[in-house]
């Protein structure tokens, strides 16, 4: 079976929807056919400067989000990133052949160091791409199940993939995203010209998978729309209604053209009523689960340590090749 991975970042309490539809439903379908690695990307969080307890509690909190989204370790190999060493051994020689000028162009970077300033913005956050790169480069992935947002720094995983390979010889996999166009992007609730986003959105804009129902029924009732009346699915006039019919479409299951046509007639307050009704029906049993795993944290800490394990033997196969074509001379 082809190889899959993909990661999040464990820089919140609780993942939000865009996280959930953008990815997570895709890494649970894809478990099946492929070879599928999903990891909680710590060591990619430290270039938000986390606080150290917050970020152990999220790091498992994280984890458990991905079990109870249906990420299924017997299937799946989950784990976290900084145990598994090898992701920052090879982002080193990764590093050693990105372009400062190709680095300096992802537009992640350039929004988010526009926003910190000069001096609050670190080398890490830089070189996060690179680190990106070598999480996916590491297991021979074909295939990366993220959001929109991801693209570009897919683009330059796969540009460093083949440049290794024509300066040393077959030595990646060179990955494709896999990006589901319907969900690629979920927009901030009061301001759907945006991405929902853990670090940018404004509370009343965001929808966290573990916010108590009432929150999320509220933010959903509240949502920014439009001055007309009329449900249709045009993202350019009628960003808001779009963003919530697609959001329903993917929890429900019903196409966006068949909900157009069971709202005909009908109008937004009724809209936002159902979805605020289908996303509580959805949190509920999550919030359930999510809370069970957190409450054995020793089982939780197991798996990711089996997971840590499986990875481990992959990873290091991988770096000696990459050693051994790069001309690094072998330990004894
Ligand atoms: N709004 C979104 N719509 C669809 N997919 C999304 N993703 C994030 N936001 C949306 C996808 O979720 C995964 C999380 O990756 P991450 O933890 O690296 O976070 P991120 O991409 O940087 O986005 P966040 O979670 O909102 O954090 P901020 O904006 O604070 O950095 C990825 O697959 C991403 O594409």
């Amino acid at each position: 079976r082809p190889r899959i991975l993909s990661g999040m970042q464990p820089t919140s309490d609780s993942l939000h929807l865009g996280n959930y539809l953008g990815a997570l439903t895709s890494w649970v379908a894809l478990q099946d056919d492929y070879d599928a690695y999903y990891t909680v990307v710590d060591l990619h969080a430290l270039t938000v400067g986390p606080d150290p307890t917050a970020l152990r509690e999220r790091t498992r909190r994280t984890a458990a989000q991905y079990l109870a989204a249906g990420v299924d370790p017997g299937r799946s190999v989950l784990f976290v990133q900084s145990h598994v060493p090898e992701h920052t051994e090879l982002a080193w020689v990764l590093s050693c052949h990105t372009g400062f000028g190709e680095a300096s162009r992802m537009t992640q970077f350039k929004d988010k160091s526009a926003k910190q300033g000069a001096e609050g913005t670190t080398v890490g956050l830089f070189t996060y791409p690179v680190l990106m790169a070598a999480d996916i480069l590491l297991y021979d992935a074909a295939l990366v199940p993220v959001g929109e947002d991801q693209r570009q720094h897919l683009e330059i995983t796969r540009d460093l993939a083949q440049r290794l390979n024509s300066r040393f010889g077959e030595t990646f996999v060179v990955p494709e995203s896999h990006i589901v166009r319907e969900t690629a992007k979920i927009y901030d609730l009061q301001d759907p010209t945006a991405k929902m986003s853990k670090s940018t959105s404004t509370p009343n804009g965001l929808v966290d998978l573990l916010d108590p129902p009432k929150t999320i029924a509220k933010r959903i009732r509240s949502a920014v729309t439009d001055t007309e009346r009329e449900i249709r699915f045009d993202r350019e006039a009628k960003p808001g209604i779009a963003n919530l019919l697609t959001i329903h479409s993917a929890l429900s299951g019903t196409p966006v053209e068949t909900l157009v046509e069971q709202y005909q007639g009908k109008g937004y307050g009724d809209l936002k009523v159902d979805l605020a009704d289908l996303v509580v029906a959805f949190v509920t049993p999550f919030q359930e689960k999510v809370h069970g795993y957190l409450d054995d944290p020793d089982a939780l800490d197991d798996v990711l340590a089996e997971g840590a394990e499986k990875a481990r033997t992959v990873a290091r196969g991988t770096l000696a090749r990459v050693y051994d074509r790069i001309g690094l001379l072998p330990a004894r």
